[in-house]
């Protein structure tokens, strides 16, 4: 059996998505995690990393996966590949209505863990390089995101799927950096269906943490 080589960081929550994608699937066995190293001048600068990371992606960002000689170099691939070559299509439809709504929900949540991603490499310049109208934009961005996912919430099915996986990441990232956005306030239906979902093992093994600079 080929031993599947993830690189990954707790920071992450496009590495996240992927790894709560694994444990939900239960097949962790499977897979050999190795811990990636980012200093913060990652925001704006190249970082040097291993040979064998740079190896398995050119993109030099997380999470990648080895499978072999293939090479999956972002998270919606990473998701797609596990979920049909691993996992019998339980997280996503294979095709048809159901494959296509749970694509809009997971194009949402996606968005938002974009503009939380760029918000954080924007934080992370000197102050004096920093936009606070872009920083407005990308919090602005997820607010509106969020009250759109507040109304999608009342239709949540009990199955933690992708698209459901991927805006529980949204809502933890949020918690983890942006919590005085008030996100909460603005979408309380979906902040309870957050803290339920919690608590399921996956989630609670994989809640977020700084990432090693060294
Ligand atoms: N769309 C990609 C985004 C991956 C991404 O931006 N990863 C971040 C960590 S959260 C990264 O590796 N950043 C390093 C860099 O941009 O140099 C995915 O879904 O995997």
């Amino acid at each position: 059996m080929t031993v599947l080589r993830l690189y990954v960081t707790p920071a992450s929550p496009w590495v996240r998505r992927v790894v709560v994608s694994i444990l939900e699937l239960g097949i962790r066995d499977r897979f050999d995690f190795v811990q990636t190293k980012w200093p913060h001048s990652w925001a704006t600068q190249g970082v040097a990393h291993s040979r064998d990371f740079t190896d398995a992606t050119p993109v030099q960002r997380i999470p990648a996966l080895v499978a072999g000689d293939l090479r999956l170099v972002e998270s919606h691939a990473i998701c797609d590949y596990i979920n049909g070559a691993l996992g019998g299509f339980r997280l996503l439809a294979r095709d048809g209505e159901a494959r296509w709504r749970a694509l809009a929900d997971i194009s949402i949540a996606n968005a938002i863990i974009e503009a939380q991603v760029s918000r954080r490499a924007e934080l992370l310049r000197v102050e004096s390089e920093r936009s606070s109208d872009f920083i407005d934009k990308m919090r602005q961005r997820s607010l509106r995101c969020f009250g759109v996912l507040e109304r999608r919430s009342a239709d949540f099915g009990s199955d933690f799927d992708l698209a459901q996986i991927t805006i529980a990441i949204a809502c933890g990232y949020h918690d983890w950096r942006y919590a005085a956005d008030g996100w909460r306030e603005i979408a309380p239906k979906l902040a309870a269906w957050f803290d339920a979902v919690s608590q399921r093992p996956s989630m609670r093994a994989t809640e977020p943490a700084e990432t090693p600079q060294s």
